[in-house]
């Protein structure tokens, strides 16, 4: 099926469009297999800003344009000393910002795979919460081949995903893998034929857009927060608060400062 994305906003390396409450990121530089600059970084940050605010976007999906890759990494054209260096010449790996953007939005975030997602976007699909492939789609790092490696959420979160023993191997060797290996290692939620992609992962945003959106944003704090440490912590906590403000034991509180008396915390329940 076909769908009328409207576009949110225009971008040099990235489309940003929108479908009935999905926003799609796609990066749009398939001449480098949709390899990242930071240019690519930045407008992909400011997108998941607007993602976050906008009230009438439930679910973001990240791909890449054309048949051939999802995301190919950084873009080794622009790889200088001490980072990837923009055009204000300032040597930088902002993708990890990204990844912080991707895990702290309250919101599902799923990876569309529909081709390579190799080293840095090996990386951006591990770190997003689903992932869907199509049967083309070939998965693998490349770090120690090409004078790199990710010790963040491409080393870690890999592992939780695959266990330790399959993260160095996919880290040590540099190797490919295909979409169904991929799943069966457990970093793939489903496999689809490339034609049946955009269909298979609409389908499942409907069906995560029936469910509460709440809940959902708890679940992602809580399996955020075992990986996190502190600052997941601090991430679930903040929605703890978010949804204790909702309820009338704190707006007494608040009340009761507000109008110079005492707080009557006594009539709510206290729950076993
Ligand atoms: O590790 C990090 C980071 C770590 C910490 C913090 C931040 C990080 C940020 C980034 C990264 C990294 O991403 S390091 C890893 C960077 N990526 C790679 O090493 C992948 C390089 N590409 C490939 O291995 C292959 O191109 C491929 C497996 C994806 C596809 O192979 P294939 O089918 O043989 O096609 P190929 O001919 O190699 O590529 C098609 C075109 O895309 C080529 O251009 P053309 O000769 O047609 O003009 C190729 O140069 C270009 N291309 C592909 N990948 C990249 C790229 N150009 C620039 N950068 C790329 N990453």
């Amino acid at each position: 099926m076909s769908r009328k994305w409207t576009s949110i906003k225009t971008y040099s390396d990235i489309t940003f469009e929108f479908f009935e409450g999905v926003a799609k990121i796609t990066i749009n530089r398939p001449e480098v297999y949709n390899a990242f600059r930071p240019e690519t970084n930045n407008q992909m940050l400011e997108a998941m800003d607007i993602c976050r605010e906008r009230e009438d976007i439930d679910i973001v999906v990240f791909t890449g344009a054309g048949e051939k890759a999802f995301c190919s990494g950084g873009d080794q054209n622009v790889k200088g000393t001490g980072g990837y260096i923009g055009e204000d010449g300032v040597p930088r790996l902002n993708v990890l910002d990204l990844h912080k953007k991707i895990r702290e939005i309250p919101k599902p975030v799923i990876a569309m795979v529909n081709g390579y997602a190799i080293g840095g976007g090996h990386v951006l699909h591990v770190v997003c919460d689903l992932t869907i492939a199509s049967e083309n789609a070939r998965f693998g790092q490349t770090g120690p081949k090409v004078g790199s490696f990710d010790g963040g959420f491409g080393s870690s979160y890999l592992a939780r995903h695959v266990g330790q023993k399959k993260a160095r191997e996919i880290w040590f060797l540099c190797e490919q893998y295909t979409a169904h290996e991929a799943e069966q290692m457990g970093m793939v939620n489903k496999v689809v034929s490339l034609d049946k992609l955009e269909d298979t992962v609409m389908e499942w945003c409907k069906i995560m857009q029936k469910r509460s959106p709440l809940a959902l944003r708890m679940i992602k704090r809580s399996l955020n927060a075992e990986l996190d440490g502190q600052h997941g912590l601090m991430q679930l906590a903040g929605d703890a608060t978010l949804m204790y403000y909702l309820m009338e034991e704190a707006q007494e509180g608040k009340n009761a400062f507000l109008e110079k008396r005492d707080p009557n915390f006594k009539k709510y329940p206290k729950f076993p």
